[in-house]
């Protein structure tokens, strides 16, 4: 995943108006008493804690304010424009291109000031979000860049030496989840993205670019929330526990999604100079409610629930990720008779769990090993077995050759001695013959001489 991020100072060009943090969470507070046993007293006169709001307020305004925004959304869908229109100011950013291979997060850190406030606002930007043919896994590099913010703040949290006071938390306040208005319904890619991330951060929907439709933009509000209600998506609802704003609140969680139009352009109406969108049949105002609901979320996100929305982010969403990391590592609260379990416990027992799976491991390496030696010194013993019984073959095969040549040696060693008595009696008989027929000759040749006799 890759993720850039820079830091800009920047000044608004007109009035924003982002409420001060200025009440403390009260969060679980009766339950807490009654659990602790603490008794409410009235003192008898002036101690001086009663500044305390007021030095939070003073403490953060030294320090400024920290926020960031998640914007997702299709590439083209007014993302840019929504963010530049909402802070009043050009963040400069270059026009992603449709070709992205994969999403990418591109976060960029600004210093922002109103009045005497400072705001570190970070901008998340989803580059190439669905832009690619297959976009099974959008999602996960969203994912990923959250429970990265997680883990870094978890980290700090960890240290020996901790400096959580002046950590620059990175951790994603709000997701603005941009709807294609498209007056249908909700895609799948937009579905599966919000379901992946409703347990991570505060997602509030918008309709962009709200101008281009109107006449059934109530029907498609409704039809978009049925359907995140039907797919089990939970979406930020701005709270309703404090009265000063619970009215306001939920008046606004009925109007959600809100329908947004952006836009940096100045026209003349009237003979004011306000932001808008020009058409030939008429002008857009994004700052006229009866055009569009983008005053609603901007007073709702920076001026009412700024606050609401980092606690959120703290105590319900990094809680969540915290609990099941802290669980994964083998850290609990309590132990199997629901007693409490101190971290050393913990640590003791995952050190002596580890103990116990090390020597396990190598027990059954040592088995494993013994088994192969075992298997190999069987292999090397049927190799030698069939190897002797080759050797005997070979020598069976061997000892009948040497008696059948032996045999045979024999047999022509007797012919030979039979050739060699019948060479001699044919020798003798030849002699014998030889001889009669020289004197059967000599007796022809005196009866022919007449000298004979
Ligand atoms: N009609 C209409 N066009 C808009 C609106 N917001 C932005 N645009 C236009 O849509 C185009 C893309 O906007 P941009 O903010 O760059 O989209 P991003 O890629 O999502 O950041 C630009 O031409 C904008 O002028 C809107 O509310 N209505
Ligand atoms: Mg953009």
């Amino acid at each position: 995943m890759a993720v850039s991020e820079e830091s800009q100072h920047l000044l608004f060009h007109s009035h924003v108006a982002f409420r001060t943090a200025s009440m403390p969470s009260e969060v679980c507070e009766v339950e807490e008493r009654k659990r602790e046993n603490i008794r409410s007293l009235s003192m008898c006169g002036h101690v001086g804690f009663e500044s305390l709001p007021d030095q939070l307020v003073n403490r953060s305004i030294q320090q400024g304010f920290c926020f960031n925004i998640l914007c997702v959304g299709e590439t083209g869908i007014g993302k840019s424009t929504l963010i530049n229109t909402l802070f009043n100011t050009n963040f400069e950013e270059h026009e992603a291109s449709h070709f992205c291979p994969n999403v990418r997060l591109r976060a960029q850190t600004y210093e922002l000031q109103e009045s005497n406030v400072r705001l570190k606002l970070t901008i998340v930007n989803t580059v190439g979000f669905g832009d690619q043919i297959n976009k099974e896994e959008s999602y996960q590099p969203i994912v990923d860049y959250i429970d990265a913010q997680f883990e870094a703040y978890l980290q700090e949290e960890l240290k020996i030496k901790r400096s959580l006071f002046n950590y620059h938390d990175s951790r994603i306040h709000v997701c603005l989840y941009f709807i294609a208005p498209t007056g249908h319904s909700l895609k799948t890619l937009d579905l599966l993205t919000m379901k992946n991330l409703d347990s991570k951060v505060n997602i509030i929907p918008v309709i962009a670019k709200a101008d281009t439709i109107s006449s059934e933009l109530q029907k498609f509000k409704i039809k978009l929330m049925s359907e995140l209600v039907c797919n089990g998506v939970q979406i930020y609802q701005f709270p309703t526990d404090d009265d000063t704003i619970a009215k306001i609140n939920a008046a606004m969680n009925e109007q959600l999604p809100f329908a947004v139009v952006g836009s940096m352009d100045e026209v003349k109406v009237g003979n004011k100079m306000v932001k808008a969108r020009q058409y030939p049949w008429g002008i857009v105002q994004v700052e006229n409610e009866n055009h569009c609901d983008f005053v609603k979320l901007r007073e709702m996100l920076i001026c009412t629930n700024m606050e609401d929305l980092q606690e959120q982010t703290h105590i319900r969403h990094y809680e969540l990720y915290r609990r099941c990391k802290l669980e994964e590592m083998g850290f609990t609260d309590v132990g199997p008779e629901n007693k409490p379990v101190s971290v050393q416990e913990t640590y003791e027992a995952k050190r002596h769990e580890l103990h116990g799976e090390r020597q396990r491991k190598e027990e059954e390496m040592k088995q494993m090993f013994v088994q192969r030696v075992k298997e190999k010194e069987a292999i090397l013993k049927e190799a030698e077995r069939e190897l002797q019984a080759k050797f005997e073959h070979l020598k069976r095969v061997h000892q009948e050759e040497r008696l059948k040549l032996e045999e045979r040696r024999r047999a022509l060693e007797e012919e030979m001695i039979h050739f060699s008595k019948r060479k001699s009696s044919c020798d003798i008989f030849l002699n014998q013959s030889f001889m009669a027929s020289g004197s059967n000759i000599k007796k022809d040749k005196d009866r022919k001489n007449p000298n004979f006799m």
